[in-house]
């Protein structure tokens, strides 16, 4: 069987998207696909947050999720954030097309994304290695540019 997650993301100016996550029942890699637009050509640091709770705007989904008290790293990283996506790449159309196999995030069990948020930031992210304190918890990002809540998908 396979599990299927969808999540759309808007905020307060023009980015805007949607990403699709898939999963084989067990403990396969989850796979992401989908695109956000309204992005400046670049990287931009993509999460999951802890809460799915969007009542005041993205700021509302709290800190990476982070069941495990790491500190802020990159994807390919041993000890990081459950939520620690990296970066996605627009391109000179302002969009970033979504192609991500990740084996830390799941769709199944205590640990589920499923009722989180996914944020796309104003910045690249760091991966941890910007040499300060607030590259160990947010990889410099920078503001929350749009979110929306992972639901699940038909
Ligand atoms: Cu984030
Ligand atoms: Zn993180």
């Amino acid at each position: 069987m396979v599990v299927k997650a969808v999540c759309v993301l808007k905020g307060a100016g023009e980015t805007s998207g949607t990403v699709y996550f898939e999963q084989e029942e067990g403990s396969s890699p989850v796979k992401l696909t989908g695109e956000i637009k309204g992005l400046t050509p670049g990287e931009h640091g993509f999460h999951v947050h802890a809460f799915g709770d969007n009542t005041n705007g993205c700021i509302s989904a709290g800190p990476h999720f982070n069941p495990y008290n790491k500190t802020h790293a990159g994807p390919k990283d041993k000890e990081r954030h459950v939520g620690d996506l990296g970066n996605v790449t627009a391109g000179g159309d302002n969009v970033a097309k979504i192609e991500i196999t990740d084996s830390i995030i799941t769709l199944t069990g205590p640990d589920s994304i499923i009722g989180r948020t996914m944020v796309i930031h104003e910045k690249a992210d760091d991966l941890g290695k910007g040499g300060n304190d607030e590259s160990l918890k947010t990889g410099n990002a920078g503001g929350r540019l749009a979110c929306g809540v992972i639901g699940i998908a038909q």
